[in-house]
Order: structure tokens, then sequence, then C-alpha cells
């Protein structure tokens, strides 16, 4: 039986393939595989869900695009000691380190990825970026609009490349909606109707603060559902409906007091467990937006419904592959809601996925998030959302927050 071996050598290119008694040696100077001539050595900060997700994506990203750069995992990073050096094995990174410090300052490592908790982000990308180093953040950017404003200014100072992790934009269902609104299908738009629910904040014992459940203590997160939910539905509808200019909102602490898991004691709880806003869009729709972590039977519903003059289209992540589409175009007696199986080879990612019919899920659109980002830099075509890009998004919460303290409705800045 033939066995293959690739043989990877770093920074190759290919003009042959060899075959010997054992099997074929692919080597890389063959000019008709593009794919793993530049190396991207990867230091990811975090080693919790996000660290994983992104693990995840590094791994198998070559495997299903076709791509110029091949992320090495170079070193993981983390402080939770304990679960480390498993979490570095089992993802087959290099090394571990405990201090990003020493991670950014590394030489053999081109870009820092930011998977640790938000308090976090704004110190470490602006070493990163003052390291020359390209920076991808997980979502969303920084605690604050200021933050963002100063990470944003740090990168273009050092022109290194940019990314943050808006990883639903990726979701084929939700870059099908992309396409059908740019074909202007739907007209002119009306309304914009977004929410994202959970479910697993309700028990009061539930403590807030460290390393699981930092997401609940607001040092660390810098908000509750607005930063870690809304800031999702709002980078989609940025992208989908253009910019958003004015909001009025309000915000509820249901559970006012949870014990910290690093002092052991009762501590004020500082987030917004729900919230809730509208939105008026440069484009003149008007928008609703909700979020919260109360919605008894919601694991993790991200919905939206965009209503145009001519046409609708809803999507909901409980049910990811599935976009729907209502075309008042149709002849009257063929009206009806399109449930479009969004998995053809026809639709946004799929060609590179499995055959027509079989799905893909919440893993696939970080990985198509990665492979966007390589081709990026690439083609010298950042993809987005960059560091700027998702500022615009830190500043509407920024805008949120402001309109439930002053309930009143607020400008948006300036991004
Ligand atoms: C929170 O529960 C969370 O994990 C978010 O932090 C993610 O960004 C979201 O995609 C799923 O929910």
């Amino acid at each position: 039986m033939l066995v293959l071996v690739v043989v990877l050598v770093a920074g190759f290119s290919i003009t042959s393939s060899t075959r010997t008694t054992t099997g074929t040696i692919l080597r890389r100077d063959r000019g008709d595989i593009k794919n793993l001539t530049k190396q991207l050595s990867i230091g990811l900060i975090g080693s919790g869900f996000m660290g994983r997700v992104h693990s995840n994506a590094y791994r198998q990203v070559n495997g299903f695009f076709d791509l110029e750069y091949r992320p090495v995992l170079k070193a993981v990073c983390s402080r939770n000691q304990e679960t480390l050096a498993k979490f570095a094995l089992n993802w087959g990174w290099e090394a571990a380190e405990t201090d990003w410090r020493r991670l950014v300052e590394r030489k053999d490592i081109d870009a820092i990825d930011i998977s640790s908790p938000n308090n976090t982000h704004h110190a470490i990308a602006l070493a990163a970026a003052q390291a020359g180093k390209t920076v991808l953040c997980e979502k969303p950017l920084a605690c604050t609009g200021a933050e963002a404003r100063e990470m944003v200014t740090a990168v273009e100072k050092a022109k290194v490349p940019t990314f943050v992790w808006f990883n639903y934009r990726r979701v084929p269902a939700v870059a099908l909606a992309k396409q059908i609104l740019d074909e202007g299908r739907l007209g002119r738009i009306f309304h914009y109707r977004a929410s994202f629910l959970q479910d697993w904040t309700i028990n009061p014992e539930l403590p807030q603060g460290g390393t699981a459940l930092w997401r609940l203590d607001v040092d660390a997160a810098g908000s509750g559902v607005l930063g870690d939910l809304l800031s999702h539905a709002i980078d989609t509808a940025i992208w989908l409906n253009g910019p958003i200019l004015s909001v009025a909102g309000a915000t509820e602490t249901f559970v006012k007091e949870r014990v910290h898991q690093n002092t052991g004691k009762m501590h004020p709880v500082g987030i917004d467990d729900a919230c809730l806003f509208l939105a008026r869009f440069g484009n003149g729709s008007l928008a609703t937006f909700e979020a919260t972590r109360y919605a008894r039977g919601r694991k993790a519903k991200n919905v939206f419904e965009i209503n145009g003059e001519n046409a609708s289209i809803a999507f909901d992540f409980e049910d990811p592959h599935r976009l729907q589409y209502f075309d008042h175009r149709d002849p009257a007696h063929l009206q009806a809601w399109r449930n479009i199986h969004v998995s053809a080879f026809e639709h946004p990612y799929h060609k590179h996925w499995w055959v027509p019919g079989t799905t893909t899920g919440y893993e696939h659109s970080f990985i198509n998030a990665l492979a966007d980002f390589l081709e990026g830099l690439e083609n010298g075509k950042p993809a987005q959302p960059d560091f700027r890009a998702a500022l615009q998004t830190q500043v509407v919460c920024d805008a949120v927050l402001a309109a439930s303290r002053a309930q009143k409705w607020v400008v948006v800045g300036e991004a």
C-alpha cells in the first residue's frame, strides 16, 4: 500500500514530489500547492473557553483552506498553572509560559492572540504592538471606548496587522445574509431586531470572579451582557446594516451581591445582567437590541431579523445552518418564508467544508475567521473587523451605558 508522507519544513518552497519505496515524499517546492509557505508563530494568552476555541482554529485551518500562511502553535500563556501544561500538551502548543510579558518579548513569536479576560486586553495589546507583533484579540476589544481608542492608536503607530474575533460574522448563514443585503434584495431597510439570550447566571449562589466566572466580575469584564453578548450583536449589525447613530437603553442587575471567588466574601455585583436598547441607524432604520443571562431555557439564542421594503431575513444561532428569507416579489400564491439550509458549495465558506447538506457549527466560525485573517495577510487586504473597525462597537457600548444612566437618547461618539 502506498503511504503518503508529507515532509513539513519551515520556510520551504515546492518543486517536486519524489516516489520512494515507502511512498511519495511531497516537497514544498511544487508550484501547484500554494499553502504553507509562510509560518506565523502564535503566542496565545489565555487557556479558558476562548483559548480552546482559538487553539482548535489554529490546528484546523490549513486542513480546510488553501493558504500561504501556516500558524505555528509556539507558546501558550496562562496564569492557571495547574492546567497550563495539560492544555499545552492536549492542543499541541510547543511551550508554556506563565508571564505574558515574557511571551510578548519572545523573538520567535510573530503574533500575540489575546484570549484572556477583558481587563487584560489593553495592556497586552499595547505591549504587543510595541514589540512589533501582529495582534489578534478576543471580543470585546476592551472594557471601554477610551481603552479601545488607545489600542487602535498603538497598533496603527506600530503598523501591525490586527484582528478581533467577532466570530458570528463567519457563520455561513450570517455571511449569506450579508451577501443578500449587499445584492440589494431587501430594498430600503426599515427595521433591525437583535437579541442574544442566555440563562446561566440565574442562580444567586453562583460566585463571581476567578478563572471561569470573571465574566460576572465588573473589574475583569468591564460590563456584563453588554460587552459579552451585545457586542456580538452590535458588530454583526454594523457589518450588515451600517453605522449606529444614536441609542436609548436600560440595564438591570437582578442579583445584587455574589461571593467573589478571590476573597470568599460577598461583593456587590457591578455588571449588567440584562441590557436593552433602541437604536437609529445611519440608513434611517430603527432597531431594538436585547441581551440577558436570565432568559430561562435560552442558552445562546443569538437572533436577528431585518425587514426591508421588498424582503426580510432572519437568523437564529440555535439553528445555525438556516437562514430565513421572505421575498414580497414572489408570485402572491407562492409567498412564504424560505428556510434556506446554508450548506451548499455556493454558500459562503461551504466549499471549504463537507459535502452539501452536511453542516458546520460554532467552532467553524472561528476557523473561517482565521482563514479570512490569514488570507488578508497574504493579499494585503486586512480581514475585518480589525481594531479600528471593532472600536465602533466599543463606542456604541459606551453610548448604551451612558444612555441607560441618563435615561435619554445619546448620540454615538466618533470611533
Ligand atoms: C458567554 O456565555 C459566551 O461564552 C460569550 O463570552 C461568547 O462570546 C459567546 O459567543 C457565547 O457566550
